[in-house]
């Protein structure tokens, strides 16, 4: 159990089944706060409440689709019944297929675009009111990929290009009125790449992940970011792997 924090936040983490957001769902309610978890699949929303059992703050769970607008209203719905108000998002639901652009497959560059970019900017238009009002934040997850390109993963790095650039658009029209944070991590050691469909590569590129960094570690930050209320504003956080490898 984490030590309480001064305010108990209402926090929606999107992608929360697995990885980063699941990290971030019991790295933040350790902390003392109350926390939405949602992702497509049920069963591991289950496991994560039953082992978020007994933290200081606590975990809700609810099933949405990102690129479903009606499915994240349903999750602004909840919140508004349950909790009158949000402080803050962390638009985590992310994929990534990684290919050569030129075998690659138009299907997946397009479930890229509609889960990195059109599922953040469902997720963010359906909150934006809440989190006005609340003088919220929001703490958008990018990349290493955000600031560089990489070989092999050409469209989700311009997927995480575009994300820091919302970070940016909001930052500027919501200047005073907003948080906005978006951390850029490096390898983590998530599922992340098990859904490249490329054999070859997933084989290749599964040991850099495997010896990527913890996810609770990318937790730590965004709790980190969104405990700083007050202090100052977190706006971009890099986190690389150390010198492993
Ligand atoms: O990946 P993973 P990470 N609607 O596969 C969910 C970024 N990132 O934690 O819906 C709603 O463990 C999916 O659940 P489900 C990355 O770009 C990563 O590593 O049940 N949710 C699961 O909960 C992404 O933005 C690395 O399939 C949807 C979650 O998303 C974020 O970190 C490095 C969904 C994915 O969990 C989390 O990725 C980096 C949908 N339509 C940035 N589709 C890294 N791992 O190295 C999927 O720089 N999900």
């Amino acid at each position: 159990m984490g030590k309480p924090s001064m305010k108990q936040l209402n926090i929606w983490i999107t992608g929360a089944s697995s990885g980063i957001g699941k990290a971030c769902a019991l790295t933040l309610a350790g902390a003392g706060h109350r926390i939405l978890a949602s992702a497509r699949s049920q069963a591991p929303l289950d496991a994560l409440a039953d082992e978020a059992q007994g933290l200081t703050g606590n975990v809700s769970t609810l099933p949405c689709d990102v690129t479903d607008v009606e499915s994240v209203a349903h999750c602004v719905q909840w919140m508004s019944e349950h909790w009158r108000g949000l402080d803050v998002v962390i638009p985590n639901a992310g994929i990534g297929y990684f290919d050569p652009l030129e075998s690659a497959k138009l299907q997946e560059w397009r479930a890229m675009v509609d889960v990195n970019v059109a599922g953040v900017l469902n997720t963010l238009h359906a909150t934006l009111p809440m989190l006005l009002t609340s003088k919220g934040h929001v703490v958008n997850i990018g990349s290493l990929a955000a600031r560089q390109v990489f070989p092999n993963s050409g469209i989700y790095c311009a997927t995480k290009h575009a994300v820091l650039a919302i970070s940016e658009s909001l930052r500027t029209e919501f200047k005073g009125r907003l948080a906005i944070t978006t951390l850029n991590p490096g390898a983590v050691n998530t599922p992340f790449i098990d859904r490249t469909t490329n054999d070859d590569l997933r084989a290749n590129y599964r040991p850099q992940f495997d010896v990527g960094m913890a996810p609770e570690y990318v937790a730590e930050a965004a709790l980190f970011a969104v405990e700083s209320r007050g202090k100052g504003i977190v706006s971009e956080l890099t986190i690389r792997p150390d010198t492993r490898y």
